[in-house]
């Protein structure tokens, strides 16, 4: 088959959607057998998929391998970390960029796939060894002499929330006396938030934008500098960017550091390019952040295995895809069974829908059936006692993918009435996953469960920098797989950029009333009449 084939079009389509008429019934007593839980378990880079609790059989999954080869999806994988131009619409003007943030991370190979990207990417790794050892010996210290113990990372979307999940995943490896805290937001409590209490003087800010021109990044640079010179410190001293190359950031005389990322990563898949690396770099030290490297590198291997029981992120694309374009789920829940996990859904929130909320495809044609489905989702047990009864009885199927790990991070834990806390928080999850499999019978309507919700459970032995790498891959692997299987490109955000020339129409008409300027309200009355609506306008500009 060749690529750029709508998923429709594929001959396991047909096949699927006859399938799906009937799709396997987990509420059978006896049909979610051990050889059933035992058989439908895959595997890659350290991670277990069990997708016994879905609702597939060997038919649907020879239809997924098929579905899987008759669209190339290896093969465009492969191509794109050779770096292809997968970033395009065929005939329109589009952005025109490879796609290589697997090339971040195959630095442990002699021969790259890409290996300009990856020496590029080996440089920054370089120059950013070199920082955190200067600030490790001393080297680097502030006007005082002494370390740098805090790090403020100011950045917004890929500039913020992968990097900023990462964290929060690792923070239980973070290096003695450090600290990071996060500014994206335009709001300016944020910013004020963050700079409470905090002492300037011991800390260094991480300004991340590709494109340098990212309005809340750019006022919330501007807040904190303010901050700096108030305090009479010098921000050139305290200030590292981390920017693309020729951006308009691009200027190492108002930074300590510069570090460069590159036009063909895109901002939600740049969390192992200096974007994170920076930040993580400082938090946890160089070796861990290559860690984390290693982990995404094996995994981004995995992801290359033709054969679906291989390859976990194909799998789960494919899985995902049967529920959403057979099944006609519309959204599917990430519930890590992992505290630490906590931000790991905002970043996949970003990753898949800003990736796959795609109405066209590659030629720049309709998309007849769905592509990708909402994200969303929150750790367990909490999510528990909240949402899960929607999910348990609900109208609405909500397939569910589970994370769960076999030790937790830290040492606390004790054993209450036999178990452990981790053991809780394990069975919570696997009993989760059965109980919205097989449902439950009940002569009391409001107390039987119908069963037949979709899941998967992925599991690792301990979220550490290595498997925390591993999974962040994964995602992105399964994000590009449904990409590539719905003949999308998952590499540009139009609807993001369309927010940014909005935003500054707005502003730029507030920024008139602040001169007390001409109003010209036949220029976007829209707008005039919705600050109007909104109680913006000075009163003496109304009329
Ligand atoms: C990500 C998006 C978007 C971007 C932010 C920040 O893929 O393009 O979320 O990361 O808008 O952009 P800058 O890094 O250029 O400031």
């Amino acid at each position: 088959m060749a690529w750029n084939t709508n998923l429709d079009e594929l001959p396991a389509y047909e096949k699927l959607k006859k399938l799906a008429r009937n799709p396997f019934d987990l509420t059978v007593p006896g049909a979610l057998s051990p050889e059933r839980i035992k058989g439908y378990k895959a595997g890659g880079a350290g991670f277990d998929l069990l997708f016994a609790t879905q609702r597939i059989d060997e038919a649907v999954l020879n239809g997924l391998q098929q579905l899987a080869d008759q669209s190339c999806a290896v093969d465009q994988f492969l191509a794109m970390k050779r770096g292809a131009v997968m970033n395009r619409i065929d005939g329109y003007d589009s952005e025109e960029r490879q796609v290589l943030h697997t090339a971040c991370r195959d630095i442990f190979q002699e021969t790259p796939y890409n290996a300009e990207a990856t020496g590029q990417a080996k440089e920054e790794l370089e120059k950013l060894k070199t920082f955190l050892a200067e600030l490790d010996r001393g080297g680097v210290v502030n006007e005082q002499g002494e370390s740098f113990t805090d790090y403020v990372n100011i950045g917004i979307g890929g500039s913020d929330l992968g990097p900023r999940a990462i964290y929060q995943a690792l923070s239980a490896y973070s290096l003695e006396n450090r600290r990071v805290l996060f500014i994206s937001n335009v709001d300016p409590d944020d910013a004020a938030s963050v700079l409470k209490n905090l002492d300037l003087a011991r800390t260094l800010v991480g300004v991340v934008s590709k494109s340098g021109s990212t309005l809340e990044t750019l006022t919330n640079e501007e807040i904190v500098r303010a901050a700096y010179r108030e305090a009479g410190l010098d921000p050139g001293k305290h200030f590292v960017a981390i920017t693309g190359q020729g951006s308009p950031m691009n200027n190492p005389d108002r930074y300590l550091r510069s570090f460069f990322m590159y036009d063909y990563i895109g901002g939600r898949f740049s969390a192992t390019s200096m974007v994170g690396a920076v930040m993580l770099g400082f938090a946890l030290g160089y070796d861990d952040f290559i860690k984390i490297l290693r982990g995404a590198d094996d995994m981004d291997r995995a992801a290359e295995d033709r054969d679906i029981r291989n390859n976990p992120a194909l799998l789960l694309a494919l899985l995902g895809i049967w529920n959403h374009n057979f099944l006609n789920c519309e959204t599917v829940a990430v519930l890590p069974y992992s505290q630490a996990l906590l931000r790991f859904p905002a970043h996949l929130q970003q990753c898949d829908m800003e990736s796959n909320g795609k109405s066209v495809n590659r030629q720049g044609e309709k998309i007849p059936g769905f592509t990708g489905p909402i994200v969303w989702g929150e750790p367990g047990t909490n999510g528990q006692h909240a949402f899960y009864q929607l999910l348990h009885q609900g109208t609405t199927v909500v397939p569910a993918e589970f994370i769960g790990f076999r030790q937790s991070q830290r040492e606390l834990d004790m054993q209450l009435k036999g178990t452990t806390s981790q053991e809780k928080l394990v069975a919570n999850l696997l009993a989760q996953s059965i109980a919205l499999a097989t449902g439950k019978k009940d002569d009391n309507p409001n107390r039987a469960f119908s069963g037949n919700r979709p899941s998967s459970v992925l599991l690792s032995d301990k979220l550490t920098p290595y498997s925390m790498g591993a999974l962040l891959a994964l995602y992105e692997a399964k994000i590009v797989f449904q990409g590539f299987i719905w003949n999308i490109n998952s590499f540009d955000q139009e609807g993001v950029q369309l927010g940014k020339v909005l935003a500054n129409r707005f502003l730029q008409q507030m920024n008139t009333l602040h001169q007390a300027g001409e109003i010209d309200r036949g220029k976007h009355p829209e707008n005039w009449a919705m600050l109007e609506a909104a109680g913006l306008l000075p009163h003496q500009q109304v009329d």
